[in-house]
């Protein structure tokens, strides 16, 4: 679940056979997965499950680049130190979070815009994605998809340095096609 402000902890995986992936105890996870309010958490559940079935050690907590501006600098500035690789930022509307976690680290940003009551979450897109040369933020897609896929390129990225996990994902890949071949429509 979301942690609490301003004390997080990591996540485990539940999955024992990918303990090997975990190379930080669970005090340095490897992935932060940030989102601007609580009201993302329902969508940003998949990135953290993505993660967690991969055994990947990670971290899920609300932080604001506008509610709390101090503490989203303290924790992208803080994010190398603790051995994290890769942050998923998630937020909706005038979604700067990303770009906010981005301008403090050098570490890899991904963006999740989030799906807005107004603007169907074209607006949270465009902010995320439309980031002015220098610093760079990798944006996903709206929402699900978005959430999804942010945790397994951040995956891809650790497995340019941990084959087992290219591998896993390789097999991911592979029960993915098999679902679709075996589909049989009624
Ligand atoms: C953003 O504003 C959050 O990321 C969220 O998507 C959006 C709405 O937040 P709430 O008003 O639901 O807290 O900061």
């Amino acid at each position: 679940m979301t942690k609490p402000n301003p004390k997080p902890k990591a996540r485990k995986s539940k999955d024992k056979s990918a303990s090997s992936f975990i190379l930080h105890p669970p005090s340095f996870p490897l992935v932060l997965i940030l989102m601007g309010s609580k009201s993302d958490w329902e969508v940003m559940r998949n990135a953290d499950e993505t993660l967690s079935n991969f055994g990947i050690a990670h971290e899920s907590r609300v932080i604001s680049a506008h509610r709390t501006p101090e503490l989203a600098a303290e924790i992208a500035q803080g994010a190398e130190e603790r051995g994290v690789k890769i942050i998923i930022a998630a937020a909706g509307g005038a979604a700067h979070l990303a770009g906010v976690m981005a301008a403090h680290t050098v570490l890899p940003v991904l963006g999740v815009p989030m799906k807005s009551e107004a603007l169907n979450g074209l607006d949270s897109l465009l902010s995320t994605v439309q980031m002015p040369a220098g610093i760079p933020v990798g944006t996903l897609a709206i929402g699900k998809a978005g959430a999804t896929n942010a945790a397994l390129f951040a995956i891809a990225i650790l497995a340019l340095a941990r084959p087992e996990l290219g591998e896993k994902l390789k097999s991911f890949r592979r029960d993915q096609e098999k679902k679709i071949l075996e589909t049989v429509l009624d």
